[in-house]
């Protein structure tokens, strides 16, 4: 990075995207203010996650003899309350509850509906693996004082602005208004999310693959093709690839974001009640195609791009298939192959 951009926190950058575009309302730069602001008392209470076998396991009353709290319920509650009050939403919905949450009683309604997934991978938080909130937000679809679901099943085409914070070694933010992807970094000194990453752009072919492989029995003959594929030797293809899973979306796409090759959550048999694997559309799937698009890469979802999914329940599942351009039309390539739709 240019000694020039040292020093730039989330706010000044995002007003100077907006200042490009003089029709810009300054709304996005609220919300994504709003969003860093939760993501920062929820990385607080992540870093201390290791600590709760001192202070009082989850579920347990700590020496002060207070409740303390499942982190992914904490997140859940400081996103909402924090999001809810801001005065930019209409309606609310999370991975958490079943059904849409609207804006509480008294407080402004906004023209953004926003979907969220406060604290994705929660079950690595007890060994210390990193851990993320996901995002995306959409331009209110219907009139009236509150909004409703329909403001929420937008396809993710329409997104206006999506992003994931990751909680790993240092707490992370990554965001796109449709103007590249761009990164910003916690520094705890300050409390501020620093600019660390501009322009993030995938490369065009990677050589890492990340999948659960547990799952290889329960695939398509496609997948299972294209994985197998994928370890055959071939020097001038670069395979092998090298397979990295950490079992945490964020992690597991913020790595193939940066560094390129392919994330991928197929379809499988394995769970009757989900056919489509395991990864929600709309607070999973849809943001990270935003990115991965805005980035230079692709998603999708075996048969197209997710973006043009157009959801019909708020916790519908995709199969999912992200990273290089390269990489990902190559396993739609053995899917269109070798599996009926
Ligand atoms: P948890 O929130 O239950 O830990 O699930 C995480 C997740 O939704 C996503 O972050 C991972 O990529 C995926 O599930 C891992 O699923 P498998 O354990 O089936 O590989």
């Amino acid at each position: 990075m240019s000694d020039h951009r040292i020093g730039i926190n989330l706010t000044r950058h995002i007003h100077e995207k907006q200042m490009q575009h003089p029709e810009a309302t300054g709304e996005l730069t609220g919300i994504l203010n709003q969003i860093a602001f939760a993501a920062k008392i929820v990385s607080r209470e992540v870093n201390k996650a290791g600590l709760v076998e001192i202070l009082g396991l989850t579920g347990d009353k700590n020496v002060q003899g207070e409740e303390v709290q499942k982190l992914d319920e904490f997140a859940n509650e400081v996103f909402l309350n924090i999001l809810g009050k801001s005065g930019h939403f209409c309606i609310m919905a999370t991975e958490e509850e079943a059904e849409v949450i609207p804006v509480p009683e008294g407080y402004k309604r906004g023209n953004y509906s926003i979907a969220i997934d406060p604290l994705d991978g929660s079950s690595n938080i007890d060994v210390n693996i990193s851990i993320g909130t996901i995002f995306s937000v959409h331009r209110r679809m219907t009139d009236g004082e509150g909004g409703c679901e329909q403001d929420l099943m937008q396809p993710g085409r329409r997104t206006v602005a999506a992003g994931y914070v990751v909680y790993g070694s240092s707490t992370m933010l990554v965001e796109s208004t449709g103007n590249g992807v761009h990164g910003f970094t916690l520094d705890p000194s300050v409390g501020e999310f620093l600019e660390s990453h501009p322009d993030i752009r995938i490369p065009e072919k990677g050589q890492t693959y990340s999948i659960n492989e547990g799952n290889y029995p329960y695939w398509t003959t496609g997948v299972r093709k294209y994985i197998d594929f994928l370890k055959e030797k071939d020097k001038e293809s670069g395979r092998p690839y090298s397979a990295r899973y950490i079992g945490s979306m964020v992690a597991d796409m913020h790595r193939t974001l940066l560094k390129g090759g392919i994330f991928m959550y197929p379809a499988d048999t394995k769970d009757p009640k989900k056919p489509k694997g395991k990864l929600r559309l709309l607070y999973e799937c849809s943001p990270f195609a935003f990115l991965m698009e805005h980035a230079g890469g692709a998603a999708s979802t075996g048969w197209g791009p997710v973006l043009d999914v157009q959801p019909n329940d708020l916790h519908q599942r995709v199969p999912f298939f992200a990273g290089s351009v390269c990489d990902v039309k190559q396993v739609e390539e053995y899917i269109q192959k070798y599996d009926g739709e």
